[in-house]
């Protein structure tokens, strides 16, 4: 049941959470407790959850409630004062001012404008439009650079297409063999679990690749706990060993497949002695790998993000794709290479226009067809748009600097750096430069503190829209009930800020109207959403992309006859192992990795704010080994620093054999003086632009005072 005409819900609305990508469906009741009083009620015919919810899902109406949110636009009438409330035609006119200043002053590109892979796909097409189209800037990127960019480069050098899973969830129980790499989806997409319990309540096998031992490691039949950022490596030892063993799937790699020489050599001289002293994991435990990987009909290799933030994230990628295609696994039944998406649209959000390089339907800003097609649905001259701008960090670390190519104003949405980026207090110090800062965001983030305008925006439940899961199946979130009224929607911001700079008509407020302008956007691209609409997702509980015609089923399943490519072969990387950006040394003689919590989301700006989730995960840590914690003579709960070339962090010490020796992790989910960004390296991977969040040198040691 849906949101009446006044946005009342009468009954059950079907929706989706509004965190990660796994996108689970639940249903909203109207109920007593706080949070907009909606329940979260279990929506068991949604197949990829059945009804299991994490508890940052269960408790998403927690910020809802507008004691735990912004109600109001804020604005800072001078610099350094503080920020009080105003009304929206003020805010609206003073960001409008604020973005043509700049423009006026250092022209087009001094306008920056930063996205996020958590807003819905009419939001991340609007925004690209937006900045194309009314401030004509080059300098867009968003946060999903950050996340999965290094397996998208790799998939789309492969394969001639990046959907993070070129298959449905439901296929994982059935195939023969699944290796995680870097990916801990007991905490970071808990009801996921159940398809690998499945899977190995079929027979199937499971492998995990993680210098921890996390949850998810401990459901393995085999863990590979390798150094940080040497997942290169690794796979190319298990690559050697399957052609010395003579396991490479001759009659496949011939048929389907180029560049296999090359990664065949790349392979043979990349010894499995060497790839044991590299990664640490013993030479026995590779061979069983790849025994077990091998031996069935089908096998699977998903990646997350310990793979894929390294500097070398893309070739990393490419060495695990390579792996299997040398089996035979891509295009094959419940086999193949897949990413784990991260955001709740991640997969939508790196589609339709938001990033430097980019344009609606995964097309190249650089291709003059496709520059054509999108100038002609936006009504433009093709010659007007403009081309490829900076990668997120490199955007964030132009913001403020006073040089004929500084970025002076930022419009962000959806995103919150102060936190999450790399070298955070080097970012934080960039946007504070800012002549110009506007910050949309459903709570008071780090981020939105430091704006000169902050606008409220509403949020899943209160707003309908499509988002597009880590399957690639597009789906849509349903209000179920009325914002605040101090609230307005990102769509409504964009409509509001491009009538002021002179474009009264191309940005609809209503999603629907959105949705069908972004579908002969994407029609004839390479994600082409033009055969789904509003109407469809809701008959049919999502539609998988591809889909070029209103006739067309939607396609769950990937080159199974051909890949995307245009020889129709997929193509092998033919990569060799490379060092992190920065290895210990006698000075930081530690590796430090960083990643998630199971109750805390990303930079926490939403699940800081709900009681349960702060009580399962109230802070920072640094997770070590007992063996390290006796030498650096520290106990559990003492203070410690950890330290880079960029900066410190103290957090309190979680000791626990559940981790390599030479390495300590840390979460990133606060902002203050248990940041971990502080200390992270912004080396960037020379394809994807990723920064190397996953490995870092580090010293660490006891601090003094209150544990
Ligand atoms: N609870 C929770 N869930 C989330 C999120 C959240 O913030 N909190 N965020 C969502 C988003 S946007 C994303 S991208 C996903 C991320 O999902 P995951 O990728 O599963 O999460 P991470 O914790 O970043 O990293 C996964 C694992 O990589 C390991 N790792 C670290 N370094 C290396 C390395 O060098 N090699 C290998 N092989 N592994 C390494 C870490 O120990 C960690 O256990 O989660 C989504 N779900
Ligand atoms: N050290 C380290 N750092 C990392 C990572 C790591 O593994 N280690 N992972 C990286 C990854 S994978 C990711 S994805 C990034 C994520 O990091 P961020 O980009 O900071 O992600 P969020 O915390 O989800 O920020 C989203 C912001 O948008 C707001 N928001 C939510 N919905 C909407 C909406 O509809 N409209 C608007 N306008 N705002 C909304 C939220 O309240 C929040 O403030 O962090 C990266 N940073
Ligand atoms: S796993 Fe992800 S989508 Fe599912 S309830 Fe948890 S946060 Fe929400
Ligand atoms: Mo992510």
């Amino acid at each position: 049941m849906n949101a009446d005409a006044t946005g009342t819900v009468s009954s059950i609305t079907d929706t989706h959470c509004p965190y990660c990508a796994l996108q689970c469906g639940m249903g909203l009741r109207r109920g007593p407790g706080a949070g907009g009083g909606l329940e979260v009620v279990p929506r068991e015919t949604f197949p990829v959850n059945r009804g299991a919810l994490c508890g940052k899902g269960q408790n998403a109406p927690a910020v809802l409630d507008p004691a735990a949110r912004l109600t109001a636009p804020l604005v800072r009438d001078t610099r350094g004062g503080p920020l009080r409330p105003a009304s929206w035609p003020e805010a609206l006119d003073r960001v409008a001012a604020g973005l043509a200043a700049a423009r006026d002053r250092h022209g087009p590109d001094a306008v920056g404008v930063f996205g996020g892979g958590g807003l819905t796909n009419e939001k991340a097409y609007a925004l690209g439009k937006f900045a194309r189209v009314v401030l004509r800037t080059s300098q867009i990127d968003y946060n999903g650079r950050f996340c999965m960019s290094s397996a998208a480069a790799a998939g789309t050098r492969a394969f001639g297409l990046d959907r993070g899973l070129p298959f449905p969830l439901a296929d994982i129980p059935r195939t023969g063999c699944l290796i995680l790499v870097g990916a801990n989806p007991a905490e970071t997409m808990p009801p996921f679990v159940r398809h690998l319990t499945e899977l190995r309540a079929n027979g199937g096998t499971l492998i995990v690749v993680d210098p921890r031992r996390t949850r998810t490691a401990e459901l393995a039949d085999l863990h590979l706990a390798p150094r940080p950022g040497t997942d290169l490596a690794l796979a190319l030892g298990l690559l050697h060993l399957v052609v010395a063993e003579g396991r490479a799937d001759e009659a496949y790699i011939a048929q389907r497949t180029s560049g296999w020489p090359a990664a065949r050599a790349a392979a043979m001289a990349h010894w499995p002695e060497l790839a044991e002293r590299v990664t640490g994991v013993p030479l026995p435990a590779l061979r069983e790998a790849v025994r077990l990987f091998c031996a069935p009909e089908a096998a699977m290799v998903l990646t997350a993000r310990g793979p894929e933030q390294q500097s070398k994230g893309t070739d990393t990628v490419g060495a695990w794709i390579d792996l299997c295609l040398a089996t035979g696994r891509p295009g094959r039944p419940y086999s193949g290479y897949g990413c784990l998406t991260g955001q709740g649209n991640g997969q939508g959000g790196r589609e339709h226009g938001q990033k430097a390089d980019q344009l609606p339907g995964y097309r190249s800003l650089t291709d003059p067809a496709a520059r054509a097609h999108v100038a002609a649905v936006w009504g433009v001259d093709p010659a007007d748009l403009p081309g490829p701008g900076r990668s997120a960090y490199e955007l964030l670390d132009a913001l403020g600097r006073d040089t004929p190519d500084g970025v002076r104003a930022l419009l962000l949405m959806g995103s919150n750096p102060v936190v999450s980026a790399p070298r955070a207090a080097h970012v934080e110090a960039r946007i504070r430069a800012l002549d110009f800062l506007a910050v949309c965001d459903v709570v008071a983030s780090e981020t939105a503190l430091l704006a000169d305008v902050v606008l409220p925006v509403t949020q899943w439940a209160e707003e309908t829209g499509t988002l597009t899961s880590l399957e690639g199946r597009v789906l849509l979130r349903r209000k179920a009930v009325d914002p605040p009224p101090g609230c307005r929607s990102d769509l409504a911001v964009l409509n509001g800020l491009a009538a002021r700079l002179g474009h009264t008509t191309g940005f609809p407020v209503d999603a629907a109207e959105v949705f069908e302008e972004l579908r002969r956007a994407s029609a004839g691209g390479r994600a082409d959403y033009a055969g789904i609409s509003h109407a469809r997702i809701a008959a049919e509980d999502g539609v998988f992309w591809p889909c070029p015609s209103p006739q067309h089923p939607g396609t769950p399943r990937l080159f199974l006859d051909r890949f995307a490519t245009p020889d129709g072969r997929a193509r092998f990387a033919g990569v060799e192992h490379r060092p992190s950006a920065e290895e210990p040394c006698a000075e930081y003689p530690l590796l430090l990795t960083t990643g998630r919590v199971l109750a805390q989301y990303q930079s926490g700006a939403q699940t800081r704010r709900v009681p349960e989730l702060n009580a399962a995960s109230p802070g920072p840590f640094v997770q070590l080994h007992p063996r390290l914690a006796a030498r650096l003579g520290v106990s559990e709960g003492n203070r410690l620093a950890v330290e880079s070339r960029r900066g410190r962090a103290v957090a309190p010490a979680r000791i626990g054999a559940g981790i390599r020796e030479d390495t300590v992790f840390m979460p990133f989910h606060w902002p203050g003086a248990g940041r971990a960004n502080t200390v992270t390296n912004p080396a960037l991977d020379p394809t994807s632009r990723m920064p190397e969040f996953k490995v870092c040198a580090v010293r660490v040691t006891r601090v003094g005072g209150e544990d």
